[in-house]
């Protein structure tokens, strides 16, 4: 859990803040008392930064559409209420969303939605105000930490002015980079009580019908609100003559970082910066747009406001000079003022060595490491899935055939068996958050049409790739209380798979003969491994391991794990080179000695100068 800084800070005081902390920050002082979400980058460190106050439930669900559905039961129950996600996540949460702007809300209801335009993390890079257009919600889009605090308060009483979810949306550089921002008071909001309303909350057609003008209705209203509001500043102007020099030549209209990036390259142009960007001030835009000879949006990823202004009838440029494809940065964006012909110097781009690029790995010791060299030594057709795991899809291990959305390899692996097409066993790997997510359906089908499939759950005890995240498996919460974990055993039992099978992931025979056997069943199967992560709370350390040096042949067979710890040495065999373990980096897994066929691998000796200190997991 990452410390709580937003919480530290007292009342009136300024603190350096991520986006993701002003955000938690804003809930809190809007009153919020419950906050929910399922880790995804560049989310996750909302929840956390507020997980040791006792006057907010701070909770991680199962899965996103889990988590919309308590914050808005919440919001219907009278409690303000915060859903946090990664973009991909409000795909998952999307049913609820779009029928959640025709139920309303309760007290206040506002969604995160933080994309990661570039793929920093993530599977795609889709642009998540579409969202807001999609379901007729209203979308705020900060633009710096300040702002996200700003607006995520703001968002609640929208929220409750219109009755409507709110979706805040940041971006990656919104959500981590840090800001000043002015800690205020926490305005307790205190429960409004549930009234019943079922003609309002019960989407039957019958009832659904009549929301749906309802909606439509609203927009107006917010349409009319966004046109007056205080969202929309425009800035620069100041001076005329030459290009950037705050004329009449040009105008640009932008949102979130974009808007950063603009009036860093261009400080005295003209600026419409929309702080809501659905609806949108088109009225605003289009006063803004008769005062300037030529209007060019600025926008990140989809050209979401160039279409809308064009669509409104306003003579707009775009995405002809500023690339829908990838991250933006100050650079692209300067570009993109010269490709359009408002800016005369290019980027300058600075001599450097630059960083070294390093392919990731998973960790020394990582229980992942050796189910994914059995299953490239079985041949396995293998339908990954998301989290740290996925790096097997990597050299040396390679041994991923597909890897699609969370959850999705139990469903991909029952169509892979289907297909008739496949050769050789087909068995999905997934790990323990990312079963409890989105995996169990899948299973649950291979289980219903009698697939030949394997279901390999990589129990490693956390949510490791997004840093190590409680799910309902771990039998803790978010806020630390203790709870009854998953029994992933029990439950695959009581969906009806009949071989479920525990092995230790350390022991290279053992995994490899388990795996065999439960891929040569007919039927479904599930395998799962048991070692914790070793970057889990209680560091699991043995002895570290050595390489005599006399004794290595040079056959790298170790090399095959991808561990970190096993480095090559100058030392070689008939051009081969020797190899050498970093004791300091080395947990004593030992799948290294398993591995070794001349035996060279051994653990240190007790009191050897490489022995570092080291702890019994
Ligand atoms: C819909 C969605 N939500 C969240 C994420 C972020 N995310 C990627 S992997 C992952 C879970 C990883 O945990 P687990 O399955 O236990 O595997 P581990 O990393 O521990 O090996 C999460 C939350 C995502 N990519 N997509």
């Amino acid at each position: 859990m990452t410390p709580g800084v937003t919480r530290a800070a007292p009342a009136d005081s300024r603190a350096l803040l991520s986006g993701n902390e002003a955000i938690a920050r804003g809930a809190v002082e809007a009153g919020a008392t419950v906050a929910v979400g399922y880790p995804g980058t560049p989310s996750t460190e909302i929840l956390e930064s507020i997980a040791d106050r006792t006057d907010i439930d701070v909770r991680w669900s199962p899965n996103e559409k889990v988590a919309l559905d308590v914050a808005l039961g919440a919001s219907l129950g009278g409690a303000r209420a915060l859903a946090t996600m990664k973009h991909v996540g409000v795909n998952v949460a999307a049913d609820t969303l779009m029928t959640s702007a025709y139920t309303g809300v309760g007290a206040g209801l506002v969604v995160v939605s933080a994309d990661d335009p570039g793929m920093h993390s993530s599977q795609n890079e889709q642009d998540n105000r579409h969202y807001a257009s999609f379901a007729g919600i209203p979308l705020l889009e900060p633009a710096d930490s300040a702002e996200a605090k700003e607006f995520t308060k703001l968002a609640f009483e929208i929220s409750e002015e219109f009755d409507t979810p709110v979706l805040v949306r940041t971006t990656t550089r919104i959500s981590h980079n840090r800001g000043l921002v002015t800690i205020g008071p926490r305005v307790e909001h205190h429960n409004i009580g549930y009234s019943p309303n079922p003609a309002k909350r019960v989407m039957i057609p019958l009832y659904a019908r009549a929301r749906r003008p309802a909606l439509l209705d609203r927009l107006e209203k917010l349409s009319a609100y966004v046109e007056s509001s205080p969202l929309t500043v425009e800035s620069g102007g100041t001076e005329s003559g030459g290009t950037d020099s705050g004329g009449d030549e040009f105008g640009v209209v932008t949102s979130g970082i974009a808007s950063s990036y603009v009036r860093e390259v261009l400080p005295r142009a003209r600026i419409l910066t929309l702080g809501m960007s659905y609806p949108l001030p088109l009225e605003r835009i289009r006063s803004f747009a008769e005062e300037v000879d030529r209007l060019l949006v600025v926008e990140e990823l989809e050209p979401f406001l160039e279409t809308r202004i064009r669509a409104a009838g306003i003579a707009v440029e775009g995405k002809r000079f500023f690339s829908p494809v990838g991250e933006f940065s100050p650079d692209t964006v300067r570009d993109g003022f010269v490709a359009a012909g408002v800016l005369e110097e290019p980027t300058i781009v600075a001599p450097g060595p630059g960083t070294v690029v390093r392919p990731p790995v998973l960790c020394a010791g990582c229980p992942h490491t050796s189910p994914f060299m059995a299953l490239k030594r079985m041949g396995a057709v293998v339908a990954g899935d998301i989290g740290c795991y996925t790096l097997a899809a990597l050299q040396p291990l390679a041994a991923m055939d597909t890897c699609v959305a969370m959850g999705s390899s139990t469903g991909m692996a029952v169509g892979l068996a289907a297909s008739g097409g496949v050769e050789g066993p087909v068995v999905a790997t997934i790990g323990d958050s990312t079963f409890l997510h989105g995996g169990i359906g899948g299973l649950i089908d291979a289980v219903y049409h009698d697939a030949d499939i394997t279901v390999l759950i990589l129990d490693n005890g956390t949510t490791a790739m997004t840093g190590g995240q409680e799910h309902p498996g771990t039998g803790t919460t978010l806020q630390g209380a203790k709870a009854t974990p998953v029994d992933l055993v029990g439950l695959c039992r009581s969906i009806g798979v009949q071989d479920v099978t525990v092995v230790d992931p350390y022991d290279y025979g053992a995994m490899y003969g388990t795996l065999e056997r439960a891929t040569r069943r007919k039927g479904p199967s599930v395998v799962i491994t048991n070692r914790p992560c070793v970057e889990s709370p209680v560091k699991v350390r043995d002895r570290p391991y050595e390489v005599i040096a006399e004794a290595c042949t040079a056959c790298q067979a170790c090399m095959n794990l991808g561990c970190p710890s096993i480095v090559w040495t100058d030392e070689t065999v008939e051009g081969r080179r020797k190899v050498t373990i970093e004791a300091t980096t080395c947990t004593g897994c030992t799948l290294c000695a398993q591995l070794c066929p001349p035996l060279a691998i051994v653990p240190t000796a007790v009191g050897s100068s490489a022995e570092p200190e080291f702890s019994h997991g």
